[in-house]
């Protein structure tokens, strides 16, 4: 650590190195150095991502991109380089390590303080795809392929179901069964999308509330961060996922169920703040908004059950069940979502 951490060329020496934040993918370091100055450290998850160079080389694209857009610095991440220059670092055992000023004077949320905070975010979110639409998207790789294609992802969890390296299936029948009787559903966006009904833009594709920064004064939505799976994508995705982690009254792995409902006034502020902010959506870009909210939920349903039944390679875990546990609270999710499905898709339709 102490060698990889000199590699890269920070501001006094380092004093201290801690995990950091709640992500489930990367390794996050908090780094201090003696001039008092701060820094986020992070290996990349090399299970997840296959292309580890092609990923920072989109990191590098992207973030160098918004820095001219943006006269705040704070508004987008800077990476720092390594001594020699370098964006990021491979060390000797192949690992790849990437080093950004932290941003001040921010705080990040698990969960919305007030509903303004959570429209903050959807404008932030818009704001994010506009700035990005001048983008080259072909140059862009693909971090991993498919990461939305839900009906592909029903394909993988079939073959996982199959495999059941641990038997943990036989005890989570039920949730398989709600997954399983969902497919049909789960093409909505895929087949729009194939049929070329659906545009690709830039999309962030993660972007559930703690991948933003708030400034802890103004309490605006300052800076996107996570930018690891910035991809050509549907703008349902960008707002499906938001709704599935920000629109839930329940941390996402919460046990108690009864504390895990659909918030339909959270999802009105979001929608509205999302759609005036994003740029020149179509009527049916509008109209695939609540079902990305209803098949991204659903779709990580299916990847937490997924990689409970895998033996939890993916996700990090602070307990045997987490992803059981996270598993559950999505199900609970969707099903409020169907229940609501007919007011969520008028809440939409009333922008077109
Ligand atoms: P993961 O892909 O594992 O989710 P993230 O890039 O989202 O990793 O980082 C994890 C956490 O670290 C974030 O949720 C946030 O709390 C914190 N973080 C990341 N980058 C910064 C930064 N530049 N400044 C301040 N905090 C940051
Ligand atoms: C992961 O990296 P993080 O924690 O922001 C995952 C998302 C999931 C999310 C569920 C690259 O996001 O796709 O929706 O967990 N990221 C990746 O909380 O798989
Ligand atoms: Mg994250």
């Amino acid at each position: 650590m102490e060698t990889v951490l000199n590699s890269f060329s920070l501001n006094g020496n380092p004093i201290s190195c801690e995990r950091y934040g709640e992500g489930h993918i990367n390794q996050t370091y908090l780094v201090v150095t003696d001039t008092g100055k701060r820094y986020i450290m992070q290996r990349l998850n090399q299970v997840v991502f296959k292309d580890p160079k092609g990923l920072m080389e989109n990191v590098h694209a992207v973030t160098s991109f918004l820095a001219n857009k943006y006269d705040d610095p704070r508004r987008s991440l800077h990476l720092v380089p390594t001594k020699d220059g370098a964006s990021w670092l491979v060390d000797e055992e192949g690992h790849y390590w990437r080093v950004y000023d932290f941003v001040e004077d921010t705080v990040c949320l698990q969960k919305a303080r007030s509903p303004e905070d959570f429209r903050n975010s959807a404008s932030a979110f818009g704001d994010f795809q506009a700035a990005l639409l001048d983008f080259p998207a072909d140059s862009l790789t693909e971090t991993i392929p498919n990461f939305h294609n839900t009906p592909s992802r029903y394909v993988q969890f079939k073959e996982s179901l199959d495999k059941n390296p641990l038997s943990r299936a036989e005890e989570v029948k039920e949730e398989i069964e709600f997954i399983l009787s969902r497919e049909a559903d789960a093409s909505y966006l895929q087949s729009r999308l194939e049929g070329g009904v659906l545009p690709l833009r830039v999309t962030h594709n993660d972007t559930k509330l703690n991948n933003i920064l708030f400034d802890a004064k103004s309490e605006d939505a300052l800076c996107i961060i996570d930018l690891d799976t910035v991809m050509p994508g549907l703008v349902a995705y960008d707002f499906g996922d938001s709704i599935r982690f920000g629109a839930s009254t329940g941390a996402e792995d919460e046990k108690d169920l009864s504390k895990v409902n659909f918030d339909m006034e959270l999802y009105k502020v979001f929608a509205d703040g999302f759609i005036k902010a994003c740029p020149g959506l179509s009527a049916e870009e509008i109209r695939s908004l609540p079902y990305g909210a209803k098949i991204i939920t659903l779709e990580n349903a299916l990847r937490f059950l997924m990689d409970y039944i895998d033996g939890d390679p993916y996700y990090q875990i602070a307990y045997p069940d987490h992803n059981l546990d996270r598993a559950r609270t999505q199900i609970k999710l969707v099903s409020d979502m169907e229940d609501q499905f007919e007011e969520m898709k008028a809440v939409c339709e009333a922008y077109i």
